[in-house]
């Protein structure tokens, strides 16, 4: 089965009521190629999700940045995959960098939230990465083998996974993965799917690039074979998230 392209906007810790209700009118007013080409998730603040998906055009879906690892309950300022399950967010971004680096989510509690997420019904982005001094001592496969092979360790059922390579030296700097860069790790994840899990989810695992991914460079990322769409941060906040949309083609 061919992979349908994925372009995912992350959205961050950004935007006011006025500023998200003006970015959703622009994305409701594009001209983009229709679902059966391409899925288009935008993630706002977990505040911001309701008001979101109340006014975002019926073809594009959300997701949440991050939930709560387990079953909620007292766990003070933490938000429940059943709660995203109650509102109707069908998606979360799991185990992005910027919590990984700055709220010391390891692998195992990276892989635990989402092998819960996916258990209550949850689609998971599920992010990974290598540092920029990873990257020069050569560990780059090796470290996005050993994230990887966490999530696979509790995850048996691949189908409501996509991947999001995000080289951390590239997430928000300007310095975008050269095509062949980011080929090379979409084709040695592809492969160490195919070796470790199965060739069914290998072929069939969708996985994206994200770190500084715009309007200037989406087409030439979007050419290479192993890419299968974006997770798009800084850009996903401006109109130019709507050329990146539409490099699905
Ligand atoms: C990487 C990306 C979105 P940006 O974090 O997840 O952000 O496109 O700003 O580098």
């Amino acid at each position: 089965m061919a992979r349908k392209f994925f372009v995912g906007g992350n959205w961050k810790c950004n935007g006011t009521t006025e500023e998200v209700k003006k970015l959703v009118t622009v994305l409701n007013e594009a001209e983009v190629p229709s679902e059966d080409v391409v899925e288009v998730v935008v993630s706002p603040p977990f505040v911001f999700l309701p008001l979101v998906k109340s006014l975002l055009r019926p073809d594009f879906q959300v997701a949440a940045q991050n939930c709560w690892v387990r079953k909620g309950g007292a766990f003070t300022g933490e938000v429940s995959a059943e709660m995203l399950v109650n509102l109707n967010v069908p998606w979360v971004i799991l185990g992005h960098s910027e919590r990984r680096a700055l709220l010391n989510e390891s692998n195992e509690f990276v892989a635990d939230k989402v092998s819960y997420a996916l258990s209550v019904g949850l689609k998971v982005i599920a992010c990974i990465g290598e540092t920029l001094e990873q990257r020069e001592s050569g560990d780059t496969v090796a470290v996005v083998a050993a994230q990887t092979k966490a999530i696979a360790e509790k995850v048996s059922n691949w189908t409501n996974v996509v991947l999001a390579y995000e080289p951390v030296w590239a997430i928000g700097t300007g310095k975008v993965a050269t095509p062949a860069q980011a080929q090379e790790v979409h084709f040695e994840l592809r492969k160490w799917l195919h070796d470790n899990v199965s060739a069914e989810v290998a072929a069939s695992t969708r996985i994206i690039y994200g770190g500084s991914v715009n309007g200037a460079n989406c087409k030439e990322l979007a050419s290479q074979p192993d890419v299968d769409g974006f997770l798009v941060g800084g850009a996903s906040l401006k109109p130019e998230f709507v050329d990146i949309i539409k490099s699905a083609t």
